[in-house]
């Protein structure tokens, strides 16, 4: 009795840890795969457009994807669709990113990256606590495949309550349009598993 006994805590054990890691993997970003419009995101492009396109990064049948489009004759003219996330903690540690993917047979040349900045007020509002950080720059040289591009385990600085994440394509030629897509945009307590920002239906 004692030896079955002492299995079953090893094994209840094993099952919580297990599923502990999913429990603090949520994705706090809405609308992140784009799931049949760009509800929740707010376009700041200016001279340029974000759209919803049916491209998705797994091929999602009825999911898709932000398209940003830079339509600007001037050189370093970067667009951004953003969305405010509530709910921040700085006790806490963070994932964030996104996939781009570029298409090519484009002549502007210029760069895909995810931009975050931390607020302390609830909803974003007032001056930034902190300058922004960005990802890695994907290239306009990167075409016709879903780029992963994230910050791992990110510290908010002291006091922060919210965020912006801010969806960016920055044009360096004036040649254009710069065309680029974005999905599976997520923001969370890590670990964020890569399966995480492929998946469709939340
Ligand atoms: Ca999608």
């Amino acid at each position: 009795m004692n030896t079955a006994k002492s299995h079953v805590v090893p094994l209840v054990l094993g099952v919580i840890c297990l599923i502990a890691p999913h429990a603090g993997a949520q994705n706090l970003v809405v609308n992140g795969n784009f799931d049949g419009d760009i509800s929740n995101w707010t376009d700041g492009v200016g001279e340029g457009t974000f759209v919803f396109d049916v491209l998705d990064n797994v091929g999602a049948p009825g999911s898709g994807s932000g398209l940003m489009s830079i339509t600007s004759t001037g050189p370093l003219w970067t667009g951004i669709a953003i969305q405010c996330l509530p709910g921040v903690s700085d006790a806490n540690l963070y994932d964030w990113g996104a996939r781009a993917f570029i298409p090519s047979g484009q002549a502007a040349t210029g760069n895909v990256f995810v931009q975050l900045v931390w607020y302390s007020t609830l909803a974003c509002t007032g001056s930034p606590l902190a300058s922004g950080t960005q990802t890695n720059l994907v290239p306009h040289t990167t075409t016709d495949t879903w780029v992963t591009t994230r910050i791992d385990a990110q510290a908010p600085p002291a006091g922060a309550q919210s965020a912006i994440i801010a969806l960016s394509v920055s044009k360096t030629s004036t040649t254009q349009p710069l065309n680029a897509h974005f999905d599976g945009v997520f923001f969370g307590v890590g670990p964020i598993p890569v399966e995480l920002q492929t998946f469709t239906v939340e």
